[in-house]
């Protein structure tokens, strides 16, 4: 059973449009998921992305699926980009399951451009911060995780608004519209051993963006 949580939007207008879906995708579905996201990881492998400016490593590994996939290196800074910063190959396009998932949820009338598959080890976090390097900013982002649990963090439009903490477990699918779309985020750490899905310790995250204005 999926539970869809509404993020105190009472209290909380700022995070208005955050949606939690809590057990979305079954375990089969993310079985089948996960079959997707190595293949794509087997076409376009992750890579270390590196802060702009500093050239500082993240701890998260990253690769895309979709026409765009969003990128960091020191000397470019972020950006979308058609190829992959270490291989120059096109991204493999976007698994349909996946497809069928943003049909499903996201309320919006074109499909995502962009798939960001985010891997994390054990020990890696994100930290605080806001996206917007998509053009087309009415439309929602959706995201998916599988593997083990993870506590993520929202806030609002200023840094120092005030943060929740939710606990993201494998199948959950959380969409972002309204206010709650520039609002901002992070993965304060993965509870390393919670998920069934893999058979090693870590976390996938799948991020689904619009990017340009559809048409
Ligand atoms: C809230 N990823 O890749 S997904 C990211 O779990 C990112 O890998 C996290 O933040 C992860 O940028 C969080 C949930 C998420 C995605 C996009 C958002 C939350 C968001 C955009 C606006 C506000
Ligand atoms: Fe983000």
């Amino acid at each position: 059973m999926t539970t869809v949580v509404d993020v105190m939007i009472d209290r909380h207008p700022e995070r208005d449009g955050l949606k939690h879906l809590q057990g979305f995708l079954t375990e089969k579905a993310q079985a089948q998921l996960l079959c997707h996201i190595e293949a794509v990881v087997a076409e376009s492998p992750l890579y270390v992305p590196t802060m702009p400016g500093s050239g500082r490593p993240m701890s998260v590994r990253m690769t895309n699926c979709g026409k765009l996939g969003w990128v960091t290196c020191k000397e470019l800074g972020y950006r979308y980009q058609q190829t992959h910063p270490v291989t120059g190959k096109p991204w493999p396009a976007i698994p349909e399951p996946i497809l069928d998932i943003w049909r499903e949820i996201a309320g919006y009338h074109a499909l995502p451009e962009a798939c960001l598959v985010n891997w994390y080890e054990p020990d890696a976090r994100l930290g605080l911060h806001v996206d917007r390097d998509e053009q087309e900013l009415t439309a929602p982002v959706v995201s998916i995780s599988l593997g083990d649990d993870a506590w993520f963090r929202i806030g609002g439009p200023k840094r120092r608004d005030q943060t929740e903490r939710l606990r993201l477990a494998s199948g959950d699918v959380i969409v972002l519209g309204g206010e709650a779309r520039l609002a901002h985020h992070g993965i304060d750490r993965i509870l390393a051993g919670t998920g069934r899905l893999l058979d090693r310790p870590g976390r996938y995250n799948l991020t689904l963006r619009r990017v340009t204005p559809a048409s």
